[in-house]
């Protein structure tokens, strides 16, 4: 697929309201629109990636889609939008198997996938014996006015004072990228690491904000006024405690910018105050940087060695990855807590809470009600 540019004028007045990465949370999408009291008055722009890693991909589709009637709503095509449409529109059998056994793959990490989805609607469980070439091609016609949606996704939107696109641009001459190689703008891995700055804001989802923390876990997106770059993908269906960012903006003149989360997460309200622990001092281990050494294995918690640092980690956090021993993404960030704050509930242990407070991820020691 080449790069499509899609040219909007904002109108002074409408509030300019943001998101990328949804994959397949149509109930968050929902709650969080309802929570910013999301209006025809609004401009809504989706930065890619509606599709697979959550539980309701064509669901997301569809409400983007009935959205785009009613309301302002603009949705551009992620990387795995654009693969899911390579696969649903192809006439090749050798790749329709090749989407099943994926999909079925995918049921370990995601819990389901589009296709499961769609079989389902179909009456047709997705497992190894399904006969994908029988049914692909009614398949195909069923979901047609859905698949076709997809690729109808444009790549970039350019509006006054900003340019949006999933992954990212190399350059501002946006007319030199219309018709080149879509998916390098799609799946621009670590863009903001690219040390890149523009004269006009550049708006991504993609890449999780949250592997550009330095030290504790910040869910948020990063929003860099001298780059004028917002990196925006809060990690939704990729991260225990990933959540849905929405920014809004007042109108598109404005570069004051509000945050709305959606995580889905159970919540507790704290009952004690803590104080925090030193953040320069703090480690964040990520998934692109998660190899240790266990120093003394507990039932609990476990001692491993982090670049070359003793480090207590949950247990069950740490499993082999291609052979090699891991942790999944935790902190030892002891977060600042008042009594009364609400927390999103991500492992409760008898050693404490792990739990994110405003968009940071952390411990909690004290005293809690569910
Ligand atoms: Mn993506």
């Amino acid at each position: 697929m080449k790069v499509t540019l899609r040219r909007e004028a904002l109108e002074e007045g409408r509030r300019v309201l943001m998101l990328s990465d949804i994959h397949g949370h149509a109930d968050g999408l929902k709650a969080i629109l309802k929570k910013a009291r999301f209006t025809p008055d609004d401009v809504l722009i989706i930065v890619g990636d509606l599709v697979e890693k959550g539980p309701q991909s064509l669901e997301t589709v569809r409400a983007v889609m009935q959205w785009t009637q009613t309301h302002t709503v603009i949705p551009l095509m992620g990387n795995v939008d654009l693969w899911r449409w390579e696969f649903l529109t192809s006439d090749s059998p050798a790749l329709w198997r090749e989407m099943q056994a994926f999909s079925l793959n995918a049921l370990g990490w995601w819990g389901g996938s589009l296709l499961h989805e769609m079989c389902a609607e179909m009456g047709e469980e997705l497992t190894e014996h399904t006969d994908i070439e029988a049914l692909f091609p009614s398949l195909q016609r069923r979901f047609a006015p859905e698949i076709h949606f997809l690729g109808s996704l444009p790549t970039i939107l350019d509006t006054q004072r900003m340019t949006f696109v999933h992954g990212g641009i190399p350059h501002e001459n946006l007319n030199a990228l219309v018709d080149t190689d879509a998916y390098p703008l799609l799946k621009f891995d670590d863009f903001y690491q690219a040390g890149l700055s523009f004269q006009k804001w550049v708006a991504v989802g993609h890449w999780p904000a949250v592997l550009y923390s330095q030290t504790y876990p910040v869910f948020g997106p990063l929003i860099d006024r001298q780059r004028k770059i917002i990196s925006m993908d809060g990690a939704c269906g990729v991260k225990t405690e990933g959540q849905l960012n929405l920014l809004i903006q007042p109108d598109f003149r404005s570069d004051d910018f509000s945050l709305l989360a959606w995580d889905g997460l159970p919540r507790i309200t704290a009952l004690e105050d803590q104080a925090a622990s030193p953040g320069e001092e703090a480690r964040y281990i990520r998934w692109n940087d998660h190899a240790v050494k266990l120093l003394e294995k507990g039932e609990e918690m476990s001692t491993v060695l982090y670049h070359g640092r003793p480090m207590l980690v949950p247990t069950q956090y740490i499993f082999l990855h291609d052979g090699v021993l891991s942790c999944s993404d935790t902190t030892d960030y002891r977060l600042e807590i008042n009594r009364g704050d609400r927390l999103s509930l991500i492992l409760k242990l008898n050693y404490g809470c792990y739990v994110k407070k405003q968009n940071v991820s952390g411990w909690y020691f004290g005293r809690y009600k569910e």
